[in-house]
């Protein structure tokens, strides 16, 4: 039965029925109840695997198809009536061409299934920042997925009211086909169709679609961003809590930071890190004239390969109660799972993602085909069992910025740490960033890309514009209160291709400096071309047993190494972005940052 008179979201549902032709409509209501039978129907049909109940309680295993592994930017549209408002880096679909295609393809796609109706808030159902969805899906993990990820339930529709607008968000898997397979965004009628697939950011409509795409495209509009950030608070002896976000392109080192657990000198202290969010950030000027942000959503979608209790305890113990697996490997012996990386041991008996017997004697860490659990495998699990979740991950009105950090994947050139100038100076920052690419999306890991803002497969309107909102957002912070903006580099790696830096719990050392530098304890930096760089007796290295390889140890020296500036890298690194601006984003890249650059340039002659 519908649980709302509102007309706009019951129009919806039936013109999308009479398309698809499901057997039955069920309304998702988010009770105990209705998930519970959802569950029990998708163990029935294999769907889902439910786990160890005493080790993993109500988890569930869920294999994907092994062409629906991860994000498919090359067939992720962005429909807008002028071509030229998508931008350079978007792929592009002409909107009436593109519903015509998808809806040829979902025409009675639905028929001998169930549409499950799912209204969800991103967001704090009743806050200023939150905005509601309704996604229409024929899947039951998608409905499970959902269940998690964001606040699910008929107290969404109650906000709507009668004629309430909301997000538009159909998915159908269809047969899961990848030559048939589409996910397009319609930001100029406020939404989403996704087709033939069945796996995370294809499908969970609320987050990369939603949260970020048409958000992004929402918030150029309204004068907010939707940026792909972690949120997190630094709690201080004192008890004052400082708060940063972050953004890291995919499979980055987002979900790890926000948890993160400091080393042990920090936690005698009192030192403590709190999680608001791990992915998606959604960002106001305050009436203080601060920034503050919010995560919308209400759960991790978190790489599985390489969590286990050390790297990042907080996640790992996210993952006990409530969980939905995708594409790990299933530990028969005791109905648990395993990914590379969660234990040093192999264990004896898996089942592989792909639903085969793995081969520990053949597993060989540099060939991925012979890995038991997907490179890009993930589990899903609320946000609620983190231990150190912060006390404003509820918080209506969000949390005030102090500082925003950009950082990606570099080998080389980009040092540990550098802070922008000023606003301006941090948005070239951001807008230059470049990583390697990950087993997040389909395609070759390791290349070195263009991803401004982490936001490259993420930004739902044209990048020069979305450039151009973020020098506009600067102009409306109280420049006394904006956050200061920052770079870091995790992964700059020596001769040898080990990274040098520690990484995970002792990124802390960095924070510390990050939160100095925004007025804490204030502490010199050297002026660099780039930016300010930390003075390495500045950085915290005491209490650091870790060893860079073999025969290294990590000391100031090695840390030394990783903060240098090389003028003659940079010179080509300044080449580089002004290739990527002139060739690529073009005419609509802000004066403001033709200017940053031309200073870089001068900068490293
Ligand atoms: P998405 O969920 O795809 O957006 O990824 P994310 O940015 O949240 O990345 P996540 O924290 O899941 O980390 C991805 C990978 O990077 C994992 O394999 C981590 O082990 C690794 N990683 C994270 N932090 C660090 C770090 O500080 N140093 C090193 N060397 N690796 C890290
Ligand atoms: C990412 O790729 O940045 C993710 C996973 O967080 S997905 O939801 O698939 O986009
Ligand atoms: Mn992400």
């Amino acid at each position: 039965m519908a649980l709302t008179k509102n007309k706009k979201v019951l129009d919806f549902v039936a013109e999308r029925a009479e398309l698809a032709q499901p057997d039955k409509i069920v309304w998702i209501d988010g009770s105990e109840n209705q998930i519970k039978a959802l569950k029990e129907e998708a163990v029935k049909s294999g769907e889902l695997i439910k786990l160890n109940d005493i080790h993993l309680q109500d988890c569930y295993l869920h294999r994907t198809k092994v062409n629906d592994v991860a994000r498919v930017e090359d067939r992720t549209f962005i429909c807008t009536k002028n071509k030229e408002d998508a931008g350079p880096i978007n792929y592009w679909m002409d909107p009436r061409q593109a519903y015509e295609l998808t809806n040829e393809i979902a025409r009675g796609s639905m028929k001998g299934r169930t549409m499950y109706v799912i209204p969800y808030s991103m967001g704090v159902v009743g806050s200023d920042f939150a905005k509601i969805g309704i996604e229409l899906t024929d899947s039951i993990y998608v409905v499970l997925n959902m269940n998690i990820m964001t606040r699910v339930g008929k107290n969404c529709l109650d906000a709507l009211g009668k004629d309430g607008d909301f997000i538009k968000g159909f998915h159908a898997k269809c047969d899961v086909d990848a030559d048939k397979r589409y996910i397009m965004h319609f930001p100029e009628d406020n939404t989403i169709v996704s087709v033939n697939s069945a796996y995370g950011g294809n499908v969970l409509l609320g987050k990369k679609c939603f949260a970020l795409r048409i958000a992004s495209f929402l918030g150029k509009n309204e004068g907010w961003m939707a940026e792909h950030m972690l949120i997190l608070g630094v709690t201080y002896p004192n008890g004052e809590t400082k708060y940063v976000a972050a953004a890291f392109p995919s499979a980055c080192g987002k979900t790890n930071l926000a948890m993160l657990i400091p080393p042990k000198h920090y936690l005698d202290k009192g030192y403590k890190i709190e999680c608001v969010g791990d992915d998606i950030a959604w960002i106001r000027v305050g009436k203080d004239g601060r920034l503050w942000a919010v995560n919308p959503e209400n759960g991790f979608f978190g790489v599985a390969p390489g969590t286990n209790e050390h790297s990042n305890y907080n996640a790992l113990q996210s993952t006990k109660r409530g969980t939905i697996f995708t594409n790990v490997a299933l530990n028969t012996d005791d109905m648990t799972v395993w990914w590379e990386g969660l234990t040093k041991e192999l264990p004896q008996n898996c089942i592989d993602w792909t639903g085969k017997p793995w081969n520990p004697a053949k597993y060989d860490k540099k060939d991925k085909s012979t890995c038991s659990a997907h490179p890009n495998s993930r589990f899903t699990a609320p946000a609620t069992n983190c231990p150190c979740l912060s006390r404003k991950f509820d918080s209506k009105e969000g949390v005030p910025l102090s500082a925003i950090i950009f950082g990606g994947r570099r080998a080389s050139t980009t040092p540990l740490v550098y802070q922008a100038r000023d606003w301006n100076h941090g948005v070239f920052i951001g807008s230059a960033m470049s990583s390697e690419t990950t087993a997040a999306a389909t395609g070759a890991t390791g290349v070195l890309r263009h991803d401004p803002m982490a936001m490259k497969p993420f930004a739902g309107y044209h990048m020069g514009d979305y450039f151009a909102h973020w020098i506009e957002m600067g102009k409306k912070v109280d420049p006394e209160k904006a956050p200061k903006i920052f770079n870091v580099n995790w992964f700059r790696q020596d001769d040898e291709g080990n990274f040098v830096w520690p990484g995970f719990g002792d990124n802390m050392r960095v924070l510390e400096w990050i939160l100095k530098r925004c007025g804490d304890t204030p502490v010199d930096a050297v002026e660099t071309p780039i930016g300010y760089v930390p003075n390495a007796e500045d950085i915290d290295i005491s209490e650091l047993d870790y060893n860079i390889s073999d025969k290294k140890k990590f000391d100031i020296k090695a840390l030394k190494e990783i903060l240098t500036v090389d003028k003659e890298k940079w010179a080509k690194e300044a080449e580089e972005i002004e290739g990527y601006y002139n060739n690529t984003i073009q005419s609509r890249v802000p004066q403001e940052l033709w200017d940053c650059l031309e200073t870089l340039k001068k900068n490293c002659k």
